[in-house]
């Protein structure tokens, strides 16, 4: 029980019942063989706050806080779509909060553990949503209100969202190179792993004359699975895993 492995944008959702019925699954069985799982955002497709009982989040926290009671640590990013998580859940689930950019040495190698939102930074009108629904004031505002007002928010977003998205150029969603190499260099690192992009891959980086890597997971799909990545600490190996 030495792996570490490291999942994002799983999109927990009633939409993807498949897909809660895997992560469910993973949680009980894979994930018990590890010593840490890092969820790197995105685990819910969205968090309206800790109050909402919807069925799937039930069935979620309850898998997560067995998982972490059979002594797996569990590190939690916030994504762009469950930045509402808060105290109460991860009181409940035993989970911790990984503050972003977080920092990890893997047999010696600076690691740096994103989302990957941030690094989104061509897409301007993204950064400015951001920024306000990030902020503190707004947050405890939009808590006030009732769940059922909530819900109603939320879909209203949602809805905006996808209208927004498919108008704008694939390029656009992808990270800036520039603000990558940004984040490497100021964390001294030469490793960075995150989601968000659903744009999964192995980049391999010149920073300044040094190679460094940029590793991108995928997103969970209800059909086809999901993937980790998973880092052996005896070994310093790292490889990809399917989740079916
Ligand atoms: C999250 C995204 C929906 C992207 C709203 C303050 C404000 C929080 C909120 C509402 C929406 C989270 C909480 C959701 C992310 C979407 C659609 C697109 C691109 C406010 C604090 F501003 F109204 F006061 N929200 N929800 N999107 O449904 O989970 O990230 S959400
Ligand atoms: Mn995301």
């Amino acid at each position: 029980p030495t792996d570490i492995l490291l999942i994002a944008d799983v999109h927990l959702s009633p939409e993807y019942p498949a897909t809660v019925t895997r992560f469910v699954r993973f949680l009980s069985d894979r994930a018990r063989q590890a010593q840490r799982l890092y969820i790197l955002g995105d685990l819910f497709d969205a968090w309206i706050g800790d109050d909402d009982d919807a069925p799937h989040n039930v069935l979620v926290s309850t898998a997560l806080r067995d998982l972490t009671a059979a002594g797996v640590e569990c590190v939690l990013l916030h994504g762009n779509r469950d930045f509402l998580l808060g105290r109460r859940f991860f009181r409940h689930t035993g989970c911790r909060l990984g503050r972003e950019p977080l920092l990890i040495d893997c047999a010696g190698e600076r690691t740096l553990l994103l989302h990957g939102d941030v690094l989104c930074t061509d897409d301007v009108a993204y950064q400015r949503f951001r920024r306000r629904v990030r902020n503190p004031l707004l947050q405890q505002l939009f808590l006030w209100k009732s769940l059922a007002r909530r819900r109603e928010i939320a879909e209203h977003y949602r809805r905006t969202s996808m209208n927004v998205n498919a108008h704008k150029a694939p390029a656009i969603m992808d990270v800036n190179l520039l603000t990558v190499n940004d984040f490497l260099r100021r964390f001294a690192a030469t490793r960075l792993i995150h989601g968000h992009t659903h744009r999964p891959d192995e980049h391999v980086l010149d920073l300044d004359g040094k190679p460094a890597r940029r590793s991108v997971l995928a997103q969970w799909d209800e059909m086809t699975g999901g993937e980790m990545l998973v880092f052996a600490p005896q070994t310093g190996e790292w490889r990809r895993e399917p989740v079916l």
